[in-house]
């Protein structure tokens, strides 16, 4: 397994990719703008602000560590546990936020479930909820690069439960056979829902499936943003030259539920659990640059400080706005309004049933 850091911050100089200074820093206040972010969303579920959450605390170093590796002309086809790449890509915090709560300011107006989200400006293509459905979708843009001699190419996140899906196998073997410029990151996370990933494969990894379609696949710690970033990026950088796909499995812990709806106490022990907050992604990056001389106690309180301000104050600007304009349920359905859809439109209108305003305000902020 790749580790370049491990857990007290010591690290293997000879593996270290040479980032500079500037973009390490960054690269940790993403990974706790990311945790932030997450802690909160989560909290407003509870408090029935937003009707639904995925949480991603423990994979923020799989989500920042690949995601730095890619350029904007590259495509992403995630799953739902991802924020934290889009972010990096220059999702807004606010339309992040928005889409959660389906209002005016989302420019989904509510249509989709939170945390399904995506843009074409960052080419980060809307959360596929169906296990594994991405995981095709990034080989066939991956291949049509290809065709058209872009070069760009396509990373699609997963996890450790979405191996078993024939969307998987398929993917894998059409990326080996055409070199589709494909990166498949695995973020085995040890659980898909309450299934553990022992009872998910026969196989001692994830990682040496792709021996079977004739990649590489590489295993590394997940909770190392190094070794993410610099496996992934040479990954990415032979896609680019013509040398194919690779695929990565980034071993990691979900530590919260698999979403608000789930209650991973009545499944997995605590011990495991604790054991796994012990690995944290983001103490390890801390410690690393408190080593190298670019962190302090101070810094970090700080920078914890500024962005649970951030978050907090991009919650309340989000949650100003009205629910979307019940026109906007007729739109979009043709590039130009049926009579059919214009009518029922008109009629539920004219019917003066209007969507009441939610209050938000029995749990201030
Ligand atoms: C095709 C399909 N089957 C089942 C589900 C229900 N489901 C949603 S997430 C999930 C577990 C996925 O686990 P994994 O791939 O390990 O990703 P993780 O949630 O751990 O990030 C399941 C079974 C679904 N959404 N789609
Ligand atoms: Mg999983």
């Amino acid at each position: 397994m790749l580790r370049i850091v491990d857990v007290d911050g010591t690290y293997d100089s000879k593996m270290e990719p040479k980032l500079p200074a500037e973009v390490l820093k960054t690269a940790y206040r993403h990974l706790v703008l990311v945790r932030t972010l997450d802690t909160r969303m989560l909290s407003l579920q509870r408090q029935g602000r937003i009707g639904f959450y995925v949480p991603s605390t423990g994979e923020e170093a799989c989500q920042i560590g690949s995601a730095m590796a890619l350029e904007k002309r590259d495509w992403v086809f995630p799953a739902y546990r991802e924020p934290g790449a889009a972010i990096w890509r220059g999702f807004p915090l606010e339309t992040l936020i928005a889409q959660a709560y389906g209002n005016a300011q989302d420019p989904q107006y509510g249509r989709q479930m939170p945390n399904h989200f995506g843009s074409a400006s960052i080419r980060y293509v809307t959360t596929s909820s169906p296990v594994g459905t991405q995981i095709t979708q990034a080989v066939g843009t991956a291949w049509a690069a290809k065709i058209r001699k872009e070069d760009s190419v396509s990373l699609t996140y997963f996890g450790d439960g979405a191996t078993s899906e024939g969307d998987f196998h398929a993917g894998m073997n059409f990326a080996g056979v055409f070199k589709a410029p494909t990166i498949f990151f695995c973020k085995n996370n040890q659980w898909a829902i309450s299934v553990p990933v022992a009872k998910q494969t026969a196989s001692k990894t994830l990682a040496e499936k792709a021996r079977a379609y004739g990649m590489d696949g590489v295993r590394l710690d997940g909770n190392d943003l190094l070794a993410v970033y610099a496996a992934t990026k040479a990954a990415v950088d032979k896609a680019r030259a013509g040398g194919g796909p690779t695929m990565i499995e980034g071993v990691t812990y979900r530590m919260g539920p698999h979403s608000s709806s789930d209650d991973p106490t009545r499944y997995r022990p605590k011990e495991e659990v604790e054991a796994w907050a012990r690995r944290d992604p983001i103490d390890r990056m801390r410690k690393y640059l408190e080593l190298k001389g670019l962190w302090s106690k101070d810094r970090d309180d700080a920078l914890r400080a500024e962005l649970d301000d951030l978050v907090q104050n991009t919650i309340k600007e989000v949650e100003r706005n009205p629910p979307p304009p019940i026109e906007t349920l007729f739109g979009d359905v043709f590039a130009d309004m049926s009579p059919q859809v214009k009518e029922q439109m008109e009629a539920y209108l004219a019917s003066g049933e209007r969507r009441r305003p939610e209050v938000l305000d029995k749990f201030p902020l």
